[in-house]
């Protein structure tokens, strides 16, 4: 059992308090801040909330106050150097926390990060909240809440914590779905959620222009390795022709994953800066966050991600050689 009542104490000592996720945010991130939020809303902290991307256009309605910030170094600077404690939730690895890694580092006071990704190399933070059999993030401030202000588990404190589960779980499907992740789900219906028109909101209102894009996506798919490992590239001429932005590609390395034949699927997206972001996916048989983690990235076993500088022909042809290897290697040990 996680010790909540240090992460309590360092609450309450603080008066200011930032919250942040990773870049490109998901519902798991997303959803943990929010319900955190509203805990310490209620402490009477000062808390306000960074993120170094926009939240995406499905994710906008958790948001009805317009508290999630863009971090600008000339407008948040001087205040995050200044911050009593910094709260990461999902970020995977502290790089994704983007610009705003500086900031948090150069400030000499408390960092806590919560997640449920593995930290292998050790990690940069005063205290470390790392529980890998954990469904979701939001499973972890989730148990927080309950141990330490129950009373602050609202239907809206149980919709956003609902979020975080639902996404990461990919709707309950995937292999991390655990027991906690029903119950608490169960609890959310109790406490008055309206679980399919979340569910609608979330993944029923794809925009056109994200349905042209896949449309590119599907008639672009490379089969490679006996067809056990499929990748794609966007490019910025894709994205322009389909008129997408960003936040369109979220789900695109699932759908591939899921083709009959293919263990692993790859993404790799063309951030337009001499940079690529990376998504792998596994179905089970292979672990790629050994991939993401050749490449600086993170994740867990079957979900993971990285961000690799260059120029998107010369990082597809590293990645996917780099992951026929890393499968082989897996082979090799399992047989
Ligand atoms: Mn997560």
């Amino acid at each position: 059992m996680t010790d909540w009542k240090k992460i309590y104490q360092e609450i309450e000592k603080a008066d200011s308090i930032m919250l942040t996720t990773h870049e490109n945010p998901d519902g798991d991130g997303i959803g943990s801040i929010v319900a955190l939020y509203h805990h310490l809303i209620a402490k009477e902290k000062k808390c306000r909330i960074l993120l170094t991307s926009m939240l995406p256009e499905e994710y906008r309605f958790l948001d009805p106050d317009n508290k999630f910030e863009i971090f600008e170094e000339a407008k948040h600077t001087e205040w995050l150097g200044n911050v009593d404690l910094s709260i990461l939730l999902d970020i995977g690895n502290y790089t994704r926390t983007g610009r705003m890694w500086n900031v948090i580092q150069q400030n000499d006071t408390t960092v806590v990060n919560i997640d449920h990704h593995p930290y292998p190399n050790g990690h940069p933070f005063t205290i470390n909240i790392s529980d890998i059999n954990a469904s979701a993030t939001g499973e972890l401030i989730y148990s927080y809440l309950k141990a330490i202000d129950p009373g602050c588990l609202s239907k809206k404190v149980y919709e956003a914590i609902y979020i975080a589960i639902m996404t990461d779980t990919g709707s309950f499907s995937y292999n991390n779905t655990n027991v906690a992740c029903h119950e608490i789900a169960a609890n959310a219906i109790k406490a008055g959620v309206d679980t399919a028109k979340i569910h609608q909101k979330i993944y029923g209102s794809s925009s056109r222009s994200r349905i042209k894009l896949l449309a590119a996506v599907a008639a672009s798919l490379q089969f490679t390795y006996n067809g056990k490992l499929v990748w794609f590239k966007i490019t910025k001429e894709m994205m322009k022709k389909a008129n997408a932005t960003k936040d369109d590609v979220d789900g695109f390395t699932d759908f591939a994953r899921a083709i009959k034949g293919v263990e692993v699927s790859v993404m790799i997206f063309d951030n337009a800066d001499n940079s690529c972001r990376i998504n792998f996916r596994s179905k089970g048989y292979y672990s790629i966050n050994k991939i993401a983690q050749y490449f600086e990235g993170g994740g867990h076993s079957f979900a993971a991600g990285a961000k690799v500088i260059g120029k998107i022909s010369d990082v597809s042809s590293k990645v996917v050689e780099k992951t026929i290897e890393i499968m082989k290697e897996q082979e090799e040990v399992i047989d």
